[in-house]
């Protein structure tokens, strides 16, 4: 089943200060609504009548929780994550809180900080309305891992996504600048090797120790790693190049500070390229699913039908309707 894509949502809870496209690094509200619509004080109780049905997973580690519910009689998933504490609003804290005291041992001391409610942020990602797909992308099951060949990708996979993958319309709204356009850190318009780089959904551009860009192409025609050959080496390069420019030039992070990969499988099948911060556990940046460009461009300038002819692993769930395919064709 292909999800509407119709309405993403981000908001940064209890943030209250709106500032201009150059200050991404201080507090601001970050909305991005479905094209046209407003982006007023209608969101700031969306949530209010959230009814929850289920708790997907959580994680007292990762300070995340995804549930499932129901919001306005539509099916939505929301993420709600505890964001991190920031050096700069350390003097504020400790000025500003109440402190309870909870035990007293010796020089041993845990407290209750209560802090002001603008230094006490959750991050809520809210998709509304949200798929069965997307209920299990965020479901914790058991995974395993597959190793797909060339032939199982384009008799098994390939027909599997082409009937049933997200909805990339909140990409092409970002390629269109009908979402997120204040957003664009860089654009190369080039329709061949260009692309458009931006602030990822995860990341609420406060700190620089969770740096989280997505590079989405322009061109409409390669969904993932398996489409790439020797022909867009060019387009992969100039990515890295101004990927990488760009970002030393906003945020004044070097290239060797950056982790830059492709997943795959990723969830949207229209290629785009991870810039993470190399000191962040990024999720999905570990071995079995992301592939560094360096690494992809290399395979490519060595074998030219690398990605096309090679078995790629990647992680599978036991929910996920692509595991019952391969189950079916007798390859799990
Ligand atoms: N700017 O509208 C968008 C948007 N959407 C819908 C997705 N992304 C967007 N970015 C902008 N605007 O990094 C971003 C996603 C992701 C990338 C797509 O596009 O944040 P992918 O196609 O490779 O998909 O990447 P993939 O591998 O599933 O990545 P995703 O969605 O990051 O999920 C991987 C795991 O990350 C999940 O299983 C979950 O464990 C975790 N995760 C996902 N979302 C969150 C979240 N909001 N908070 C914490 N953890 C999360």
């Amino acid at each position: 089943m292909a999800d509407s894509g119709k309405r993403k949502i981000e908001v940064a809870v209890g943030d209250n200060e709106t500032e201009g496209h150059e200050e991404t690094l201080k507090c601001r509200k970050v909305i991005s609504n479905e094209p046209g619509e407003s982006n007023g004080s209608a969101s700031e109780f969306l949530l209010s009548g959230f009814e929850t049905k289920a708790v997907l997973r959580d994680s007292a580690r990762e300070k995340n929780i995804f549930i499932h519910g129901k919001m306005a009689d539509k099916e939505t998933v929301v993420i709600l994550e505890k964001t991190p504490i920031r050096e700069e609003s350390l003097s504020e804290l400790f000025k500003n809180s109440r402190l309870k005291l909870e035990i007293k041992n010796d020089i041993y001391s845990t407290y209750q900080l209560q802090p002001p409610p603008h230094l006490n942020e959750i991050k809520a990602t809210v998709v509304c309305p949200a798929t069965e797909k997307h209920v299990k992308k965020y479901l914790r099951q058991e995974t395993f891992l597959l190793e797909e060949t060339g032939e199982d990708y384009r008799s098994i996979t390939l027909p599997f996504i082409q009937s049933q993958s997200f909805s990339v319309q909140w990409v092409y709204n970002i390629l269109e600048k009908k979402a997120e356009a204040d957003r664009i850190i860089y654009e190369d318009p080039d329709p061949k090797v260009g692309f458009v780089l931006l602030p990822d959904f995860k990341w609420d551009q406060k700190q620089l120790d969770d740096l989280y860009l997505i590079a989405i192409i322009h061109r409409r025609d390669i969904k993932s790693l398996r489409d790439l050959t020797s022909e867009h080496i060019p387009l992969l390069c100039n990515i890295r190049k101004g990927g990488e420019d760009a970002i030393q030039k906003r945020y004044d992070v070097p290239a060797n500070k950056l982790r830059v990969y492709l997943h795959y499988q990723p969830s949207y099948y229209h290629l785009h390229v991870h810039f993470t911060s190399l000191s962040y556990d990024a999720p999905g940046c570990g071995v079995e699913k992301a592939h560094l460009l360096s690494d992809v461009i290399q395979n490519l300038q060595a074998d030219p039908q690398y990605y096309h002819s090679r078995s790629l692993c990647f992680p599978l769930r036991a929910e996920d309707s692509l595991h019952g395919k391969f189950k079916a064709a007798g390859r799990l």
